[in-house]
């Protein structure tokens, strides 16, 4: 915690801190919750920068995106304050400071009264997740893509990200490969599956947009009182990409009817009564920018990002943990062990998962 003291020295307009406590469950960042003598809070964020190493050109992005959905919730005459994340400057006016060590950090509002779920309340309250995800989609719908980095090559290209997989496999450099060949298995008999997106946009019936890229339900904010979503965040990852995974990437977190991490496979399933509500709300939210034919492609999103979520995460068992943050020996292994169920739950399901 006296490394966080020292990092808020440079950020003096938040005066002083009296309380820092670990804070969130995302895998990626380190996340603090700061209190200041005043009874302020902030989070405070060290960027993970194996993973994004470009962090000037992350930040531009943030700062971008978030002065365009601020600007259009006030045009809206919506509550603006607490829409978007807003980020906190330096002493020298910069969006993240760099410390001696190499460590990056950055300085968010706390969104007031507002708290994250890792499981889904309420068809009600998931319904209303898909709708802001869908807003938030159209609501960058007119953002000009070109001043967007690209902080993450081909994220979500699974053909790539295929054959990443099969590179790890091969060098094996855990030692794990032949404890797994099941699963191995069971992604490499999908392989033909996997290019359905990008055959899609090649054939001109998948736009590129700005996506969000990352739409787990803990990336939304909540209203404590009203249970309805406020803001939005980890913007981390907007980037260019399609509007079917964004849907597919809450389904396999939200609509599982177990946790992403579930060792008791029995227990994981699609609650296709969740993924309706959600689809629901995301189309809503969407509006009509949605053409008919990234409509019929949603259910393969929620496939596809169920089966690539999977395969990075035993990407990363293969490689030994060097991604995804683990909480326990094996952890990496059971989220894989769960999205492939998920999958192989949703193949029996295709026919009910028609939107
Ligand atoms: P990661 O990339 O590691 O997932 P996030 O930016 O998603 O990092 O932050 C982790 C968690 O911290 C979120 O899931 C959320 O619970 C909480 N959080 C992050 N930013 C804010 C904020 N500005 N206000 C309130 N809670 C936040
Ligand atoms: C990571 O940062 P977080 O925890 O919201 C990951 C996502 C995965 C997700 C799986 C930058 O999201 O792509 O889908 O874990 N983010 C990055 O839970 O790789
Ligand atoms: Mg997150």
């Amino acid at each position: 915690m006296n490394e966080c003291m020292e990092v808020l020295t440079h950020f003096s307009e938040v005066g002083k801190a009296t309380g820092v406590e670990p804070f969130g469950n995302g895998h990626i960042n380190t996340t603090y919750l700061v209190t200041t003598e005043t009874g302020c809070r902030l989070v405070l964020q060290r960027i993970n920068t194996n993973i994004f190493p470009e962090v000037a050109a992350l930040m531009e992005n943030v700062a971008a995106v978030t002065a365009h959905i601020r600007a259009k919730t006030q045009r809206d005459g919506k509550d603006a304050a607490r829409c978007t994340l807003h980020t906190r400057k330096t002493d020298d006016g910069a969006l993240f400071c760099r410390m001696p060590d190499g460590g990056c950090w950055r300085v968010y509002d706390y969104v007031v009264d507002t708290v994250s779920h890792d499981k889904v309340d309420s068809p009600a309250a998931f319904e209303a997740c898909g709708e802001a995800f869908g807003y938030f989609q159209q609501q960058l719908a007119d953002f000009p893509a070109a001043q967007l980095h690209t902080v993450i090559p081909n994220f979500h290209n699974t053909p790539l990200r295929y054959e990443t997989f099969l590179r790890s496999v091969e060098r094996d450099a855990a030692g794990r490969a032949s404890t797994v060949q099941r699963e191995i298995e069971f992604l490499c008999e999908r392989a033909e599956f996997m290019q359905t997106l990008e055959r899609a946009h090649a054939e001109g019936r998948l736009p590129l947009r700005v996506t969000h890229n990352d739409t787990k339900l803990n990336n939304i904010l909540f209203d404590a009182a009203s249970g309805l979503p406020v803001c939005v965040i980890d913007l981390d990852t907007v980037m260019p990409g399609y509007s079917v995974n964004d849907f597919g990437d809450s389904i396999r977190f939200g609509a599982n009817t177990a946790a992403e991490d579930e060792r008791d496979l029995s227990r994981v399933s699609l609650d296709l009564n969740l993924y309706h509500h959600y689809a629901r709300g995301f189309l809503r939210g969407f509006g009509d920018a949605l053409t008919p034919e990234e409509r019929a492609l949603l259910p393969i999103g929620a496939r596809m990002m169920t089966l690539e979520c999977g395969m990075r995460f035993l990407t990363d068992h293969l490689d030994g943990d060097v991604y995804f943050r683990i909480h326990r020996e094996g952890h990496n292994l059971d989220r894989a062990r769960c999205q492939l169920a998920l999958l192989a739950d949703m193949e029996r399901k295709v026919d009910e998962m028609r939107v």
